[in-house]
């Protein structure tokens, strides 16, 4: 879908953050502006610190390839690059991208004049990323506490830290964001097939719009949420699992050091028990 006749309508001057029009063009369908150069040279000193990471390791396996964060002893400092120094670089280096991400969403949300809905969503996976590798180890005081960039090892990260809290399901706060990743997919899956059961009808029969999508939902449980209130209701569960999710690791380690199971005892221990 490159180069469609509104686009250039659309292609207009200003709406930039930093540095008035210093980059402020395109390169081929692509907005550049600031902050495309910024993500673009974090991307590629990342990119280069991976694979330099990878030339030190004992594989090129990319399923098994892992850079991993420095030992608990270097604590909050600096390690070398072979002992983890890697990990801390690329860390860095993955904010930057991200949030320069970010904000070349919001120089485009200015330009066009629209809300600034995508990049406030996409800040919500910057937060869950920033909690994992920033919020969380600075806590415990230690950079070990980061999970390794590796496609299995980070997997392997995930299992052993949800064991080392017995059992990683009890965690209310991981319930909730389990509850609400779980609805944001139901509430796709709802609106995606009702949209296209009205808009995309078989040949020949005319295409259904909003008085439909009300009656149907109206007719099966009672109530229609309506079209805005859908696009509404989507946001606020997407945000709310990726909320959930950073509070259900950020509290597992720097405020709750047993097992979760054991927190439920606090309903036994209630004073109207006694
Ligand atoms: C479909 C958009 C496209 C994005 C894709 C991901 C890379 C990594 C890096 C070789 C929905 C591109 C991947 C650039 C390559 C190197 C060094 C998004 C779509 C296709 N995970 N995770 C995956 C990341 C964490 C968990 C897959 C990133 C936490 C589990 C992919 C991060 C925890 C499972 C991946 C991150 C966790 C996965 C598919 C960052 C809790 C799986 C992702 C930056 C959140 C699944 C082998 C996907 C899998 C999977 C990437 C963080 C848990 C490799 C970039 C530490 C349980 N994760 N992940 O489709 O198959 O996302 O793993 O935080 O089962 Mg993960
Ligand atoms: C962190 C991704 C951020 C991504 C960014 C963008 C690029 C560019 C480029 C493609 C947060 C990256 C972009 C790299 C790519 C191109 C071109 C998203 C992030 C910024 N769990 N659990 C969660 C479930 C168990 C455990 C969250 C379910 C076990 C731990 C979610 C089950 C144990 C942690 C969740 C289950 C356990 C989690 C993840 C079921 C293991 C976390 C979603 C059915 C034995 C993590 C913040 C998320 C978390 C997390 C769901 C089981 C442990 C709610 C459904 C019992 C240690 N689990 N879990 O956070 O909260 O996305 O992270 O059993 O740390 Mg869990
Ligand atoms: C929605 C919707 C709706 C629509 C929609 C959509 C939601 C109302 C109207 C949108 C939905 C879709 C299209 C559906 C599919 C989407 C998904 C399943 C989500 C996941 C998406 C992906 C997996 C695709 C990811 C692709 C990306 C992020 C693009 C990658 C881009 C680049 C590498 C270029 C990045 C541009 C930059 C940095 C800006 C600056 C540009 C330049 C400097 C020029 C370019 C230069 C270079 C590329 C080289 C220099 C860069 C380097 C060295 C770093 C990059 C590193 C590399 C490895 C290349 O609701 O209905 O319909 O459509």
């Amino acid at each position: 879908m490159s180069m469609l006749s509104f686009e250039e309508k659309y292609r207009v001057r200003g709406g930039t953050l930093i540095g008035g029009d210093l980059f402020d063009f395109w390169v081929g369908q692509f907005y550049v502006g600031f902050f495309g150069v910024t993500t673009a040279f974090f991307s590629f000193v990342g990119i280069a610190m991976i694979l330099l990471g990878a030339s030190m390791g004992h594989t090129w396996n990319i399923w098994q390839i892992s850079i991993a964060p420095p030992d608990i002893s270097y604590g909050l400092y600096l390690a070398p690059l072979s002992k983890g120094g890697i990990w801390q670089i690329v860390t860095f280096c993955a904010l930057g991208a991200f949030i320069s991400w970010a904000l070349r969403e919001v120089e485009i949300c200015r330009k066009l004049g629209i809300g600034f809905h995508v990049p406030i969503v996409f800040s919500f996976a910057i937060l869950a990323y920033f909690t994992l590798v920033v919020i969380r180890p600075v806590l415990m005081g230690a950079w070990g506490h980061g999970f390794p960039y590796g496609i299995l090892s980070h997997l392997d990260w995930v299992s052993n830290t949800g064991y080392q809290y017995l059992h990683f399901h009890y965690n209310p706060a991981h319930m909730l964001g389990a509850t609400f990743l779980f609805t944001t997919t139901l509430a796709l899956s709802l609106h995606g097939s009702l949209i296209l059961s009205c808009t995309n009808p078989k040949k020949g029969e005319p295409v259904k719009a909003g008085e439909h999508e009300n009656a149907y939902f109206r007719d099966v449980v009672g109530y229609s949420i309506g079209a805005l209130g859908i696009h509404r209701l989507g946001f606020f569960l997407a945000i709310s699992a990726v909320f959930w999710s950073a509070v259900c690791i950020v509290i597992s380690g720097p405020f709750w050091t047993r097992g979760w199971p054991e927190f439920w005892n606090y309903w036994l221990n209630l004073p109207i028990w006694r």
